[in-house]
């Protein structure tokens, strides 16, 4: 791997290293209740769950788990990194040491009411749902946890341009910095729903809870929350993928471009999610619809960009014809494995991308809402993309911070590839499912997809078994990934602990003009936030919704014919 050695210091060195074995450990109980899930849908297992958990407290640790959690304590192990080793800037380490501690506290907090079954929200803790205070409350302190860090960097940054004024910001540092800021913006609505909203009324100092404005809030985090768990992985495919294919960056400036688009267009988009809820004008709906295609643009600037990057690097290494060059990719290098976890992600984003439109568009989103399409789209992005990057980019720390040599590394680029095969399938699944009408988030088993019920679907029934094959293969790709990782965090430490950090250089030189500002960028969201949320909100607020009093999911009874 080619790029600049810096051996970074001990603190963030352990801080990372904490967080990502935390996280990765975590991960093993999220990827469980995930096979769980898919196998009950589809019939082949009776109990939701071999550890006493029911289906919606298996669902919502499987959600709280992989979605909050193993992404948060990455991206914030990951920014540590990124900001320490380009910007080489001393943090304090009493303050990181808080940040990381707030995080495992906080999540300790909120995953023993999740296991003692008061706490069965789903990731979107919606209400009616109600979960215990300290699940709101733990939750609270892993986000406090996660912005403490990031004012850490900011303060770095404005002491690093004041040293360097006439550099251009590292772009690991540009991505880093937007992913922070997109979660900082998001991050703020969800304080108000869950302190204002959800704790006094979990705590019995209120009775009912207003659900649309609670929706309203949570989806205003919810879709920039999207681009949170993505950016990372775009930091990875713009820096780090040019040097491992052989070749540079086709643009550095489409790739700021690309980052700071996402602070202004990943806000200002959440009533896509409400398309099919009442209380709210359509008419902010059409607009947030029209965000919601601007948010597009960055990533299709993405896709192109980077196909270009591939390709100069392909020819680098003798590749040619109009096809003849992606022969030259190292898809299953075991040295360069951060490409094989690179690749099948953007692969399967073609697909993410293309039914994240699909949703939305309002008419289309009406045939899909809430049915099993929608977790067919969010594996091919969440599940794709950004788990596949996470996933590469955790044993990287791992080997790189804790100085260990990579064990079973041919085993290690048969993951990603596996991992894919097994989303495909599962997403064609649910996908068509979807279509015919399958519900997400509804206890299948006991109801559509038992011949015993009156309410069975015959016609899913193919769909739900395919979904289940995927799922089987994404956990076999999982159970290796876990050999790998772990047999290497128990590998004796055999180098001396040194970053490697993979860094494009850029094709040509071009002049950033304002992507060399962040401002702007900030000033501009903050104006689009203003005119897609204000009206919304006032009328939310002033509007005739009745509040709601509490609702705790249960397991129905088995329905007979
Ligand atoms: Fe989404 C629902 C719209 C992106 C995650 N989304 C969800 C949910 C999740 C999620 C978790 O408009 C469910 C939430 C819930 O629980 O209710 N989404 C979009 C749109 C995009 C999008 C327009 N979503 C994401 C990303 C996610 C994510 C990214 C996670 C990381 N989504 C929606 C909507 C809903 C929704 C509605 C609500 C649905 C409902 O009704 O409930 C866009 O950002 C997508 C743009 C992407 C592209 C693709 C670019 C392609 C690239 C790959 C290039 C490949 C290369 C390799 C170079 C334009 C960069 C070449 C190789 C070859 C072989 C050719």
């Amino acid at each position: 791997m080619q790029g600049t050695n810096f051996t970074v210091d001990r603190t963030h060195r352990w801080a990372a290293l904490v967080l990502v074995v935390v996280a990765t450990t975590l991960l093993v109980l999220g990827i469980y209740h995930g096979l769980l899930q898919v196998l009950y849908r589809a019939g082949w297992i009776r109990a939701a769950s071999f550890l006493g958990l029911d289906y919606y407290q298996g669902l919502t640790l499987h959600g709280v788990v992989n979605a909050i959690v193993y992404t948060t304590f990455f991206e914030v192990a990951f920014g540590y990194v990124v900001i320490t080793h380009f910007l080489r800037v001393p943090l304090d380490a009493r303050v990181t040491s808080l940040a990381v501690g707030l995080m495992l506290v906080g999540t300790v907090m909120a995953a023993v009411p999740i296991l003692l079954g008061q706490a069965s929200v789903l990731y979107t803790f919606y209400p009616p749902l109600k979960a215990s205070p300290w699940f709101y409350l733990g939750a609270s302190l892993l986000v406090i946890g996660s912005w403490i860090p990031f004012f850490q960097w900011i303060a770095a940054y404005l002491r690093w341009r004041r040293l360097h004024p006439d550099r251009d910001t590292p772009l690991a540092v540009v991505g880093m910095l937007a992913t922070f800021t997109v979660w900082l913006i998001a991050t703020i609505p969800l304080a108000v729903e869950v302190l204002v909203l959800l704790l006094p009324w979990s705590l019995g100092w209120t009775a009912s809870v207003d659900v649309v404005l609670a929706r309203t809030l949570f989806w205003f985090f919810g879709h920039p929350l999207v681009y949170f768990w993505l950016l990372p992985a775009y930091v990875m495919y713009y820096v780090m993928v040019p040097p491992l294919v052989g070749g540079k960056l086709f643009s550095d400036k489409a790739a700021r471009l690309a980052f700071l688009l996402f602070i202004v267009f990943s806000a200002p988009v959440g009533l896509h999610h409400q398309y099919a809820d009442p209380g709210v004008s359509s008419s902010y709906k059409w607009l947030h619809g029209i965000f919601t295609f601007c948010v597009a643009i960055p990533s299709f600037i993405t896709a192109f960009t980077v196909a270009a990057s591939l390709e100069h690097g392909a020819r680098q290494n003798g590749g040619q014809g109009l096809f003849g060059w992606w022969a030259k990719l190292p898809y299953l290098d075991e040295q360069r494995y951060l490409f094989a976890y690179a690749f099948p992600g953007l692969v399967l984003f073609l697909f993410g991308g293309i039914t994240g439109i699909v949703n939305a568009s309002v008419t289309m989103n009406n045939v899909v809402h809430n049915t099993a399409w929608v977790p067919g789209h969010f594996h091919t992005t969440l599940g794709g993309p950004v788990f596949l990057a996470f996933l590469g980019l955790s044993l990287w720390m791992l080997t790189e911070l804790g100085g260990k040599p990579l064990r079973l590394p041919r085993w290690n680029v048969v993951v990603p590839y596996l991992w894919a095969a097994g989303v495909i399938l599962f997403s064609i699944g649910l996908s068509v499912a979807g279509i015919l009408g399958e519900p997400r988030r509804t206890n299948l088993a006991l109801s559509y997809s038992n011949p015993e019920s009156p309410l069975f679907q015959r016609h899913w029934e193919l769909w739900t078994q395919l979904g289940a094959v995927g799922g089987v293969l994404m956990t076999a790709a999982m159970v290796i990934y876990f050999a790998v990782f772990f047999s290497t965090l128990l590998a004796p430490a055999q180098q001396v602990a040194e970053l490697r950090f993979p860094t494009a250089e850029p094709l040509r030189h071009e002049s950033l003009g304002a992507t060399r500002n962040f401002t702007p960028w900030v000033v501009v969201a903050i104006i689009f936030l203003i005119i897609a949320y204000a009206p919304p909100l006032v009328e939310v607020l002033g509007g005739n919704t009745v509040p709601s009093p509490p609702y705790h999911p249960f397991s129905p009874v088995p329905l007979t014919k």
